[in-house]
């Protein structure tokens, strides 16, 4: 049989590397509650991401619901199905309710010439979704938030380190949460963060990470606990001094692909656009019109031992827990991309040899 191929595999640091930056947690035994080792890092990836302001969190997930609290977010908030589920969880676990806008066919990302059309007087807020790195229109986002008084946060979870025309993602919007599962093209094992523009948030997010404690002996706000501990913290910061090369690693892989599966009838093949600096993290292939569809595709991966996936399918306003309450036909073009779109094994360490294997199954197919 051929060796096992996933769909990712966790970009991780030497094992003496990461030994060595968390041998000090045996001396002091601080292992959590924001110690040195969660403020080095975050002092250090704002630096990467050229922001003011950042908070980590233990996930992305509890990043996005900390935001939208702090926001103090209400009543409708228009957003995407085509992403994974924590995007809509965030929003409803939140007591918000989903307003679900149709995607571009070319990015998968938020249709902005549709979100005008879902706005009512319920409206707060726009939750845009980077979908596999792919930035969303936000200049004209940004008119409409402008134009209707809203609050726009971005789930910028598979977006790290990008720029588009020169800004950061981290400066996007009024906030952006990050995801930094093991996963992801950064990864502190799991964890997350907020980015945002007004600096007072910063002590609102402080506490809903922390129960509300201000103090030993007080409790200003009613708080979660959603903390990255110091082991997270210490593999961010392992993480942190390699994922240049790592993006540089992967931008090799996706090329690779790029080289054998561009201009096949059928495939279509993510773009990267010029004013972008992309960070290499998904590598979706959509099949539309090739010989064989998306599912004989992932089967037949699978019958060689490759694990591709199907992200994003289904939609997120089509997942049983959501039955009936959202309409998926209001959202085709997501629809049609959801059930057509795999997307390929892509890490730092992909071999090209392993790279060419898959192609040649698609290809042969
Ligand atoms: N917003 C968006 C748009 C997101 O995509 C996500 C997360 C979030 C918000 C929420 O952020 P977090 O709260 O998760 O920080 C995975 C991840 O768990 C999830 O973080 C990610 N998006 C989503 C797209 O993918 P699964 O269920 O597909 O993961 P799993 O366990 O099947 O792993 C996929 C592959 O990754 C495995 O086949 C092998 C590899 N892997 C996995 C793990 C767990 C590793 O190499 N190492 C590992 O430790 O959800």
């Amino acid at each position: 049989m051929n060796k096992k191929i996933l769909v990712t595999k966790s970009s991780i640091p030497d094992l003496d590397e990461y030994v060595e930056e968390i041998k000090d947690l045996w001396e002091t035994r601080w292992l959590t509650n924001m110690g040195v080792k969660h403020q080095l890092l975050e002092e250090k990836l704002k630096e990467y991401l050229n922001t003011e302001n950042i908070t980590l969190f233990v996930n992305g997930h509890l990043a996005l619901e900390s935001i939208i609290q702090a926001m103090d977010l209400k009543g409708e908030v228009i957003t995407t199905p085509f992403t994974f589920i924590s995007t809509t969880h965030a929003i409803v676990r939140s007591g918000l309710t989903p307003v679900f806008c149709d995607i571009n066919y070319d990015d998968y990302t938020i249709d902005v010439s549709k979100i005008e059309d879902l706005i009512t007087e319920r409206t707060s807020a726009i939750i845009p979704v980077h979908v596999y790195g792919n930035i969303c229109d936000y200049q004209e986002i940004d008119k409409i938030a402008k134009k209707y008084d809203l609050k726009v946060i971005y789930d910028a979870a598979h977006a790290f380190g990008e720029k588009i025309d020169g800004i950061n993602v981290s400066n996007l919007g009024d906030a952006s949460i990050f995801s930094f599962h093991a996963t992801k093209v950064f990864n502190t094992i799991e964890g997350g963060a907020v980015t945002y523009k007004k600096n007072e948030l910063k002590e609102k997010l402080d506490q809903i990470k922390n129960f509300g404690i201000t103090g030993p002996e007080s409790i200003e706000s009613v708080g979660g606990n959603a903390k990255m501990n110091e082991f997270q913290a210490a593999m961010g910061i392992c993480n942190l001094r390699h994922i240049d090369d790592e993006i540089e690693k992967r931008k090799k892989v996706v090329e690779r692909y790029k080289e054998r599966l561009s201009d096949i009838k059928g495939i279509k093949l993510n773009e990267e656009k010029e004013n972008v600096k992309s960070n290499y993290a998904y590598f979706p292939v959509l099949f539309d019109g090739y010989e064989a569809n998306r599912d004989e595709i992932f089967e037949e991966l699978k019958k060689n031992n490759i694990f591709a996936r199907k992200y994003f399918y289904p939609l997120t306003n089509d997942v049983q827990c959501y039955k009936n309450q959202f309409n998926v036909e209001e959202t085709p073009t997501a629809k049609y991309v959801s059930d057509r779109i795999l997307t390929l094994p892509l890490y730092a360490d992909l071999e090209l040899s392993d790279v060419d294997r898959i192609c040649d199954i698609i290809i042969n197919i």
